[in-house]
């Protein structure tokens, strides 16, 4: 028999159960079924089935690359020993700290990182390279949900409960969530809760496999959830359906949200978002007449310029009708990436420090420095957003970062107004990236560090339910290949910085990294310091909070009070607004954009792998008939679509699914299908999210056909 090692999938916040089996080949190592893991019960999409093609060395990294010259310019990128290429970083770190200040050289990290890589990325900016400068991709993806959880809630979690609890609801909405597509073994619980008698509600501009699936599609204008959700709650009050006693005991904040929704009225919401007054009355009697209701959300409404008040939105309905704070009932947002949550939580965000702190909280500082052992007044303060950040690269001036570190992210495909992104990061000093592939991003790097990946490591992963899981090293790592801890504690040596390589200082060993982050997030709203390896291995992972050894996890939050100072939660006082870019005259048409099933975010990892490449080889633009006939275009015709920010051409694919008002692209690919190149970086007051779900574009035939 052979031996497997139990682990979880590289890829989405599912973190779906796997075994790895050892294989002979270049890949080494053969996935196999999990039956046991309770998430998805041995389930996987084929993401998760050909995970273990990029381990092969052939279509991986596996020597450091240094650029002769300055980034993006005159050198190519050539092979170098890891003393070379970490020196040549170190003294460009150094240089462009002396010259500029500390806050000249930046860190953008990833929510695809382990907990104790995104805690060490944390600990290495604030005391190692002593920066403000940094964030991450999260911000992205789920930001706004948590700026809205963090203001209704008293604290971020994107589900309060586990998926097992789906199924006993007894109605939900999914609003701007596509499963069928984005985590496929999860389509489950949504089937389980019909077979339950219980209602589903989909809300999505496409009618999508998930939207398929309900018993009620409503399908607004891209950027509408907003005055939905109010219209909503208008019918939920107007016809009486408000939980009285429930408002009265758990909550405040009622009246201002209540004043702002009488203002929203059926008809005026139906002008607003296309969704018919009947479709509107049928959503709210499911809804307000249900006993359990919970409403999840996902980046459709997140990823605007007010998905905050987006999603406050949607919190005031659940908890207007009494659907939050008790068992079956809930809001929760459906995070994105593999350690969407445990990245959020240990301090790669700008104003964080780990265990879920702000950096400007005297206490948290205080508390934080002991265990770093450092002075809390050496601690940076808070520094700028993801796409601010990405935004002053190469800039002129005392705000300008000089030197960036980036460690899984691929922006120059993922960011929004991607062009100039692409063209920022080409007027760095220097651009360091660490990866497991040479991605865009990578390309233009001037040095290039080849990371180990999730079978060759040990380390944490937080669930998209704020579950701790453990994902083991399964193989060797080919020669040539380091693992992101090590870089940061051989760069961290380098840099002269304190206790680097010794006891509590940059270790990289993934368990001593982990006890120390237990130590540092202690006492904080994300504490982990009663889990243990030992632990997740014998309990199907342990759910954040868990104070302490003895403590069981916490999987279901809320049911006694909210994590408010009063205990009761805020109802957020919103009204709706328009996107920050609508369709004119010029531009009349509206752009969205997502996901496919085969493809992974910026396609660094998923175009590598042959199986996926051919089920989604390409771009698409997604356009309804009635638009298609109006434009004269037929199926699989080049379009060009055209934004204030740029023009791209990809082929179109004309579906009745799409609202005839809008077109939808996927976001997966580089070069001149690259849909990041026409969005709109508008971003959200609160959580500095871009609005990638909304944007104004004209469409043009190229003339040819594919
Ligand atoms: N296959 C695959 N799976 C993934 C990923 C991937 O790249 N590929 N990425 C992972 C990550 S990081 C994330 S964040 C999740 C994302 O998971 P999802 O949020 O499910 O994915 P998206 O396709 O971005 O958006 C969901 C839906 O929002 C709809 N939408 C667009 N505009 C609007 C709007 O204005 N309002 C509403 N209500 N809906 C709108 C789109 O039509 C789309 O069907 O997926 C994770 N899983
Ligand atoms: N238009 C549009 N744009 C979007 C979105 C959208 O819906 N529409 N969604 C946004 C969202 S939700 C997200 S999450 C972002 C994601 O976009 P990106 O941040 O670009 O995410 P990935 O493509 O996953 O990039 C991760 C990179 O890190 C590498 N990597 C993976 N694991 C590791 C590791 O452990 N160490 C190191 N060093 N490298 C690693 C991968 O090979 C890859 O190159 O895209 C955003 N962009
Ligand atoms: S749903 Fe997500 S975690 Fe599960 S196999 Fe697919 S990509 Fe991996
Ligand atoms: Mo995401």
């Amino acid at each position: 028999m052979t031996t497997t090692t139990p682990t979880h999938c590289p890829y989405c916040s599912l973190q779906c159960g796997m075994r790895l089996a050892p294989a002979a080949g270049p890949v080494p190592v053969e996935v196999r079924e999990r039956a046991d893991f309770p998430v998805n019960r041995g389930a996987l999409c084929g993401k998760g089935q050909n995970a273990a093609a990029l381990l092969a060395p052939g279509t991986r990294l596996t020597t450091p690359l240094v650029r002769a010259g300055k980034a993006g310019g005159r050198g190519e990128l050539r092979a170098a020993s890891w003393t070379e290429a970490l020196d040549r970083v170190a003294a460009g770190f150094a240089g462009v700290r002396e010259r500029y200040g500390a806050d000249a050289v930046g860190v953008f990290g990833g929510g695809g990182l382990t907990n104790e890589k995104a805690y060490q990325l944390g600990k290495f900016a604030r005391i190692a390279l002593k920066t403000a400068t940094i964030d991450y991709n999260g911000r992205f993806c789920m930001s706004s949900a948590a700026a809205a959880g963090r203001i209704a809630f008293g604290v971020d979690r994107g589900l309060p409960f586990p998926l097992e609890d789906v199924p006993r609801t007894d109605c939900l909405i999914l609003v701007g969530a596509n499963p069928a597509e984005t985590m496929p073994p999860a389509l489950r619980y949504f089937r389980e809760l019909r077979e339950n008698g219980g209602t589903l509600i989909v809300v999505d501009p496409r009618r999508t496999r998930t939207a398929e699936l309900a018993d009620l599609h409503l399908q607004p204008v891209p950027g509408t959830d907003l005055a939905l959700a109010l219209g909503l709650l208008h019918l939920l009050i107007a016809e009486r359906m408000v939980d009285v006693d429930f408002v009265a005991e758990r909550t405040t904040g009622f009246e201002d949200a209540r004043a702002a929704a009488m203002a929203h009225w059926p008809e005026r919401v139906e002008r607003i978002t296309g969704v018919p007054v009947a479709r509107l009355r049928e959503a709210a009697q499911h809804f307000g007449r249900a006993r359990t209701g919970m409403v999840l959300t996902a980046r459709g409404p997140e990823q605007q310029s007010k998905g905050t008040d987006t999603v406050g939105a949607w919190i005031n309905l659940c908890l207007a009708s009494g659907k939050a704070g008790r068992r079956y009932s809930g809001y929760g947002c459906l995070t994105g990436q593999g350690n969407g949550q445990g990245g959020r939580e240990h301090g790669q965000k700008a104003d964080q420090l780990p265990g879920y702190r702000s950096i400007e909280d005297p206490a948290a500082r205080a508390h934080v420095a002991a265990v770093w052992g450092v002075d809390p007044d050496e601690l940076p303060r808070s520094g700028r957003s993801a796409y601010e950040l990405l935004d002053s690269l190469g800039a002129e001036g005392p705000d300008g970062v000089r030197a960036l570190l980036l460690m899984g992210s691929n922006p120059v495909v993922s960011a929004p107004r991607a062009g100039r992104i692409a063209e920022r990061l080409r007027a760095l000093d220097l651009l360091v990236v660490s990866d497991l592939v040479l991605s865009e991003t990578a390309q233009l790097a001037d040095v290039v560090l080849p990371s180990t990946q999730w079978a060759e490591e040990t380390g944490t992963m937080t669930n998209l339910e704020g579950r701790v899981l453990l994902r083991r090293r399964a193989v060797a790592a080919p020669e040539g290949v380091r693992s992101d801890l090590w870089v940061l504690r051989e760069l961290a040596e380098r840099l002269g910085a304190k206790g680097a390589g010794g006891e509590g200082g940059f270790d990289d060993d993934p368990e001593a990294v982990f006890a120390e982050l237990r130590r540092a997030s202690a006492g904080g709203q994300a504490d982990y310091a009663g889990i243990s390896y030992e632990r997740i291995a014998a309990e199907d992972g342990v759910f954040w909070p868990c104070p302490a050894e003895d403590h069981p996890g916490t999987p279901r939050l809320f049911l006694d009070a909210f994590a408010t100072p009063d205990g009761r939660a805020r109802f957020a006082p919103v009204s709706h607004r328009p996107a920050a870019e609508e369709p004119d005259a010029e531009y009349p048409m509206y752009l969205t954009t997502g996901r496919v099933l085969a493809q992974y975010q910026s396609g660094a990892q998923t175009r590598r792998v042959a199986e996926l490449n051919s089920a989604a080889p390409g771009p698409f633009v997604e356009l309804h008939p009635r638009l298609a006939s109006r434009l004269g275009v037929a199926d699989g015709e080049q379009l060009a679509v055209v934004s204030r920010r740029g023009r791209v051409v990809a082929p179109a694919r004309i579906s009745d699914a799409i609202r005839p008002d809008t077109v939808f692209m996927p976001f997966h690919w580089s070069g001149p299908g690259r849909a990041n190149t026409l969005t709109n970086p508008a971003l959200d007051p609160t959580s500095k999210m871009p609005e990638f779900k909304v944007c104004a574009v004209r469409i043009e035939r190229v003339g040819e056909s594919k």
